[in-house]
């Protein structure tokens, strides 16, 4: 009788471990051994993930929550000083001078009056790294719309200073082609919310001079290539037809006049899938892939890897991995995650960070495996 009893107890002890103290686990890839290590745990649909000088990372998490995890696992209480959404928190990035200035960029969900809207904005990370002060907006997308989904976002700061901030059309396509929205656009500012006079669009009446491209669906991953400091961004498909583009300014990428997918509810999209006036993806995918967060990978730990785009798969729990030869996709691999992967980044050490996208989210670490 009292075997059992004891049994209950260590199966109870070992469910109540923390997530980083779960075993590492190997995995097998093409042109790497990988061991994947879990960093934390118990993160709330993590969608976000920016690396701070110390080490430490700043997590959002879909609910509105912004926290930060120290290299070893430990999950701060939610950082003050956030704005309060309606919906959801997308990404955080720090400023390139964050050293000097603690600036911590955000998007998320805005609820207004007429509808929801993709707002980005900063503040300044206090010393503690536990409030956001100062909290202002820089891009508000206009209009908005009582639609809740496909709200891109992400950023990326350019070698030159400049930031892009990546939209989706709410789900009302035809809006991806109408100038004088953000909707399904790829948008370019300075730091502070002011249009760049190079902008593409900006001495055009009626369109929206913070636009650079248009005609995307939903653009969730944005990446700069090490060496060109060119953009890279991918957005999802309808059924089928998920995109890497590299967005020129003022290009048009089609959505929802063309695409190499058919609308959700079926209906075809005309072919042929792109036409000499729209510019179309260097890679795309149908079945879908349903990818997110992308990022190129620069560092040591992996050689194989080193220039390849990495892409975080949702639907398809994968990481994706692109080999390239210029701006052409020339390779891919896709690496089984038994789990939805939300974003992928690297670390300053080096290393790739992984976000799951579940109810429990965990941070994984990837490590070279020998
Ligand atoms: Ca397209």
């Amino acid at each position: 009788m009292i075997r059992p009893v004891v049994l209950a107890i260590a199966a109870l002890v070992v469910a109540s471990l923390p997530v980083a103290g779960q075993p590492a686990q190997r995995l097998g890839t093409e042109k790497a051994e990988i061991i994947v290590e879990t960093v934390a745990g118990g993160l709330e649909h993590p969608w976000g993930l920016a690396f701070l000088p110390d080490g430490r990372m700043l997590v959002t998490e879909k609910p509105g929550r912004l926290r930060i995890v120290s290299a070893d696992g430990k999950v701060s209480p939610p950082i003050a000083g956030t704005p309060q959404p309606h919906v959801q928190f997308l990404d955080v990035a720090l400023d390139p001078d964050f050293s000097e200035n603690q600036l911590v960029y955000l998007s998320y969900v805005e609820s207004r009056e007429s509808g929801l809207a993709t707002v980005a904005g900063r503040g300044r990370l206090s010393t503690t790294g536990m409030m956001l002060e100062g909290f202002e907006l820089i891009f508000r997308q206009q209009p908005t719309s009582p639609i809740e989904d496909h709200f891109g976002s992400r950023f990326a700061f350019t070698p030159d200073g400049k930031l892009f901030i990546s939209t989706g059309d709410r789900d009302e396509p035809d809006s991806a082609q109408d100038l004088s929205t953000d909707m399904g656009k790829l948008i370019r500012v300075n730091p502070d919310g002011t249009v760049p006079a190079d902008n593409p669009f900006v001495h055009r009446a009626g369109v929206r001079p913070e636009i650079w491209s248009y005609g995307h669906r939903n653009i969730e991953g944005l990446a700069i290539q090490p060496g060109t400091g060119v953009l890279w961004a991918g957005e999802f498909g309808p059924t089928g037809g998920d995109e890497i583009n590299v967005p020129k300014p003022g290009c048009n990428y089609g959505w929802p006049l063309v695409s190499w997918g058919d609308h959700k509810d079926g209906r075809a999209i005309p072919r042929p899938p792109t036409r000499p006036d729209l510019t179309d993806a260097i890679y795309h995918w149908t079945p879908s892939v349903s990818f997110s967060g992308m990022t190129f990978y620069t560092g040591s730990a992996f050689p194989a890897w080193y220039g390849n785009l990495l892409l975080a798969g949702l639907a398809s729990q994968a990481l994706i991995r692109l080999t390239l030869a210029g701006a052409r996709v020339t390779g891919e691999e896709r690496i089984a995650m038994d789990a939805r992967i939300r974003h992928v980044a690297q670390g300053r050490d080096g290393l790739l960070y992984l976000l799951t996208d579940e109810d429990q989210g965990r941070i994984l670490r990837f490590k070279p495996g020998g």
